[in-house]
């Protein structure tokens, strides 16, 4: 298992890929956007993540990592594709269907296909009966396919660490699949590799990311609870996690992430009778950046043309990622209802995101000129830059802290 063809080079994908090259195994990745194929052709990478474009530099130009348009033979594929959701929280698996059809032309008898994207339950025994529709030769005799699912676990902002260091669960369409799977991740994780079934295994990882929506949701009704009795959330959460027996989540301007706003979803459309408490708190974390919405708009109602700092845009704190993000919610719906001019921040982007460029009353401009010239000041991300902002400055301010980093 020294060949390996990785295909969906993103969050998952690309470090996965570069740090296989990096202990030596011939790595060919293949994405279908043509762009990033050839950002990383050139030894760059087209998200930030830390130290990630040092890995990817070396690995290229080790000759260990090769990117292209099409995969390549291979003896493990891991499909790292995006599963999103359509419309009604439908689960979208057309990524893994069109990757499974990709690859298919490409396999042969005893290859290893890795599913690692998070995915609804039954979807490794779907790419099994796709593969078995489209190569049936490769299910004759003994020298099967086989095919495992191996749920991504990584936390943006510590990828590269935890992709060695997480333990991992493993879950084939058979005992001989799981094996295989096994023996190939033992390679470069260092935590523990826990064997069972596909379905467990997928169920495993939307369960992981539902009991962290429900906690969040938790913390954020708590907010909801404290704006309605004027009483500090922050502190009050301290106090109760003081108990040794408690330990809640910090509330937020609502859940954002291409995960843990998605995954719940997914627990939710194959038992929709069942999933009550998931379905409730992906609601509540849902219905948050409406709620910040309408406090900023009771502030903004003191001014005659109130002019607004906005801080920061993507999902959680040190990243560039705007995926879902409900900072860019709550900027969309200040700038729909005319709030006030908006005065936005993001020091780990160059533009505003295509989402938001074309939305009046709006300005993307630096963190001084935009503590300077405003009247309020929303902080929307925890970011590191804004923590250290001297509170003295803001004194004259309205300020909305939905991350309580300004206790
Ligand atoms: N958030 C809060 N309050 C908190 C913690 C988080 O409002 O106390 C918000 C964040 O600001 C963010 C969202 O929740 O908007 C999600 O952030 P996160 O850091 O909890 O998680 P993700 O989405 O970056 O990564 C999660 C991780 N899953 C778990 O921690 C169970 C990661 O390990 C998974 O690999 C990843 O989802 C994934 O790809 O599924």
């Amino acid at each position: 298992m020294n060949k390996v063809c990785v295909i969906g080079l993103g969050y998952v994908g690309l470090p996965t890929a570069s740090l296989l090259a990096s202990k030596g195994l011939t790595v060919h990745g293949v994405d279908s956007n043509p762009q990033i194929v050839n950002t990383i052709q050139s030894g760059k990478v087209h998200i930030v993540e830390p130290e990630l474009d040092i890995l990817v530099k070396s690995a290229v130009n080790s000759g260990n990592l090769v990117v292209d348009l099409e995969p390549a033979p291979s003896d493990v594929f891991i499909l790292a594709v995006p599963t999103p959701f359509q419309a009604s929280h439908i689960p979208d698996i057309s990524y893994v269907e069109a990757a499974t059809h990709a690859i298919a032309p490409y396999l042969q008898p005893q290859n290893l296909v890795i599913l690692e994207s998070t995915s609804p339950v039954g979807t490794t025994e779907q790419i099994y009966q796709w593969l078995k529709q489209l190569r049936p030769e490769l299910w004759e005799g003994e020298a099967l396919l086989h095919i495992a699912h191996c749920p991504e676990r990584v936390l943006p902002g510590q990828i590269l660490k935890e992709l060695v260091t997480n333990d991992r669960i493993i879950g084939g369409i058979d005992p001989a699949s799981t094996q295989q799977a096994a023996m190939f991740y033992s390679r470069f994780v260092s935590g523990e590799i826990i064997c069972t079934d596909a379905n467990t295994a997928e169920l495993a990882k939307l369960t992981e990311n539902s009991f962290r929506d429900v906690n969040i949701a938790f913390a954020n009704e708590l907010s909801f609870i404290c704006d309605h009795l004027n009483i500090n959330v922050w502190e009050m959460i301290k106090l109760a996690n003081r108990h040794p027996r408690v330990d809640i989540l910090q509330p937020g301007p609502g859940v954002g992430g291409h995960c843990i706003a998605v995954d719940p979803w997914f627990i939710v459309a194959s038992a929709p009778k069942q999933a009550r408490l998931i379905r409730m708190a992906r609601e509540v974390n849902d219905s948050k950046p409406s709620h910040v919405v309408q406090r900023i708009q009771e502030k903004a109602d003191r001014f005659k043309a109130p002019v607004i700092a906005c801080l920061g845009l993507s999902y959680k704190a040190n990243i560039d990622d705007v995926r879902e993000s409900p900072a860019i919610s709550i900027v969309q719906e200040l700038s729909q209802n005319q709030i006030g001019e908006l005065l936005v921040v993001e020091p780990h982007l160059d533009t505003l995101p295509p989402s938001l460029e074309v939305l009046p009353n709006l300005q993307f401009t630096n963190l001084v000129t935009a503590l300077e010239k405003s009247d309020i000041i929303v902080l929307l991300v925890d970011h590191r830059i804004f923590k250290g902002v001297d509170q003295d400055s803001l004194k004259e301010k309205i300020v909305i802290d939905t991350r309580g980093i300004w206790r």
